[in-house]
């Protein structure tokens, strides 16, 4: 079993989409460890988004993810990683699959609705910042 940190972002919870991603979750088989509604700090999300700190987007990116609430769960499943990752989508949700969370939802780039740890390591400092 692996675990992995998924973000609904902002724009996901303004969408009210909470309900149906966490149903494809379920419904994947995957189980919640935790879960957590909040909003982010400017600390926090700048910590979060630190492997982009030197790109054009960050302080977007930063701004974008304070913007409102967010909820943050911890999903647990066999190569949870990965399976999660191709459940989301690509980054640019106009080019993301039907099928998948950003491919199904909206069209943004910044705005794309859910993060997801795209590596073990990734889930380890990311969970720091959250749990
Ligand atoms: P992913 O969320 O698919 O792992 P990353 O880690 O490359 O994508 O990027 C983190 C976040 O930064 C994305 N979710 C998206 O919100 C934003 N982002 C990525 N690339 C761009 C870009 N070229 N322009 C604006 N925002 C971007």
């Amino acid at each position: 079993m692996e675990q992995t940190l998924i973000v609904i972002k902002p724009d996901g919870v303004e969408q009210k989409l909470v309900g149906d991603i966490l149903s494809r979750f379920e419904k994947k088989e995957f189980n919640i460890l935790k879960m957590k509604m909040f909003n982010f700090t400017k600390e926090q999300a700048e910590e979060l988004y630190l492997p982009h700190r030197e790109k054009s987007f960050f302080s977007n990116l930063v701004l974008f993810i304070i913007s409102g609430p967010v909820v943050a769960v911890i999903l647990e499943g066999s190569t949870a990683i990965e399976v999660v990752r191709k459940m989301i989508g690509s980054t640019k949700s106009y080019e993301a699959a039907p099928g998948t969370i950003r491919g199904d939802y909206g069209l943004g780039l910044t705005e794309n609705i859910i993060h997801a740890s795209d590596s073990k390591e990734s889930f380890e400092r990311e969970s720091k910042i959250i749990f």
